[in-house]
């Protein structure tokens, strides 16, 4: 029940979608998440899925660029399909491990969460500093053409739609197309728990008060 408030009350449009691209993995063995405002829609989209799929997180080492290194180990090791969840600066880490992915065509589905700015560190610097240095298309940061990386790579590209289905081919790079801006709610600095932002009604903070 309180799942289900909190689940009503964080949604937005990219948690929706990475929840339907968590609905048909079946015969995926493992995610991967990479480190940014995506690893929170991907963390909140699988807490309210049904997945039994085990997930590889950074958390609270937060090294950017992790998830498709992570994907090639798993892949390695077991052989069998990955999941990789990243964000379009989080890629800009891996050009290498495209090559390693592409050359041993590895069974790895790279899904870029692209919102075209360095999400987490724009939110920051929007909320404390009230001021943009590099982290939007804006103030410096220069977005993506993921199809044409993919294609550099040898790996096939595919922008995100409704139709999405299990069958794609891997390896590949599948663009999904972020345009909600920062990453609500969240914890500012030094606040209790429950002193989310936007707050929380009164009758949530209560409950998760008391849970
Ligand atoms: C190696 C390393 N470099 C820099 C950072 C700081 N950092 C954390 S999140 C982030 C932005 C990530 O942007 P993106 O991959 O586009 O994800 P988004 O937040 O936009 O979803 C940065 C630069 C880090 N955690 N690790
Ligand atoms: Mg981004």
């Amino acid at each position: 029940m309180l799942k289900d408030t909190l689940f009503n009350c964080d949604t937005n449009e990219i948690v929706k979608i990475i929840s339907s691209i968590l609905e048909c993995i079946d015969d995926y063995s493992t995610i991967t998440s990479d480190v940014g405002n995506n690893e929170f829609w991907l963390s909140r989209a699988y807490a309210f899925s049904k997945s039994q799929h085990r997930m590889l997180f950074s958390k609270s080492f937060g090294a950017l660029g992790c998830s498709i290194p992570k994907a090639i180990g798993v892949s390695v090791s077991n052989g069998n399909k990955v999941l990789c969840f990243t964000g379009d600066q989080g890629i800009q880490i891996n050009m290498q491990e495209l090559m390693v992915i592409s050359t041993n065509n590895l069974p790895i589905m790279i899904v870029v969460l692209n919102n075209q700015a360095s999400g987490m560190i724009r939110d920051r610097e929007k909320n404390r500093y009230n001021k943009l240095i590099h982290t939007t298309k804006e103030s410096g940061y220069q977005a993506l053409n993921l199809e044409k990386i993919a294609n550099a790579y040898g790996l096939t590209y595919y922008q995100w739609d409704d139709s999405y289905n299990s069958l794609r081919k891997v390896p590949c790079i599948i663009e999904v197309r972020v345009c909600d801006g920062e990453l609500i709610p969240f914890l500012p600095k030094g606040n209790p728990i429950q002193k989310l932002s936007p707050n929380l009604t009164e009758t949530l903070y209560q409950q998760l008060d008391r849970s």
